[in-house]
């Protein structure tokens, strides 16, 4: 049995509710300000986030609902800038506060330091987006807690490959087996699975109905589990 050596949290859904509370009214908003009649409702929006990848899902919509939109001469312009506004309007709703971390997160991630395991984040989401959450919620020291932050187009192939959790272990120079990922999809699964993880899920509303086979443990949450069972989970 190898010792758990360290964490890599996936972001969005596991983290926080972000996607309901967080991507989606910024999409809604960045849409608006662009003069767009788009507007996402939560059940679309459960179908897009099979999408990962903000621009990647912006062009899978217009290209699915909007082919006018998606052939104007400036599409890949307004894309980038779409995505953008939208980002921009995602980390002021973090920056106010309004996107607190699921239970037992914060435990968790301070169990972990005090323990010394190492803390990484394998996300799909912007950069930005993560300091925001972790400045907010967990202080201005946040970020650097965690040694790795791999997240959005710093791979080119985003979850379900497995890219973003090899960066991430390439950089901590540890093994897959020295490793524990946390996520709340399936496509997250699939990448830190194939990337030879094993993977913990906590289920949300958008989630819930997903294949999670090859997970380690499904939870609702991590507000009940100790770190020491969280460990073990790495056997
Ligand atoms: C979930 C995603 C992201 C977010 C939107 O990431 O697929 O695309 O929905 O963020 P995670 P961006 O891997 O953390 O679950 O618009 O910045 O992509
Ligand atoms: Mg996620």
């Amino acid at each position: 049995m190898k010792p758990l050596r360290a964490l890599i949290f996936d972001v969005d859904g596991t983290l926080a509710e972000t996607e309901r509370d967080g991507h989606l009214p910024a999409f809604n908003a960045a849409f608006a300000e662009a003069g767009l009649d788009w507007h996402w409702d939560g059940p679309l929006y459960g179908h897009l986030l099979n999408i990962t990848g903000g621009k990647e899902r912006i062009r899978y919509y217009a290209s699915h609902f909007a082919p006018e939109v998606a052939a104007r001469p400036d599409f890949d312009a307004l894309v980038r800038k779409l995505h953008l506004t939208k980002t921009a309007h995602y980390v002021r709703r973090v920056e106010q506060g309004r996107l607190p971390l699921r239970p037992g997160v914060a435990r968790l991630i301070n169990e972990a330091r005090q323990a010394g395991i190492r803390l990484a984040i394998a996300t799909t989401t912007a950069p930005e987006n993560v300091d925001a959450l972790l400045k907010a919620s967990l202080g201005p020291e946040a970020v650097s807690w965690f040694e790795v932050i791999g997240a959005g187009d710093i791979v080119a192939a985003k979850k379900p490959a497995p890219d973003i959790y090899q960066w991430v272990l390439e950089r901590l120079k540890l093994t897959a087996a020295d490793c524990l990922a946390i996520e709340d999809s399936e496509n997250g699964l699939k990448s830190a699975l194939t990337a030879g993880l094993r993977c913990l899920i906590t289920v949300n509303e958008y989630t819930s109905d997903q294949d999670f086979s090859g997970a380690c443990g499904v939870l609702s949450d991590l507000g009940a589990i100790s770190l020491k069972e969280l460990s073990r989970q790495n056997t």
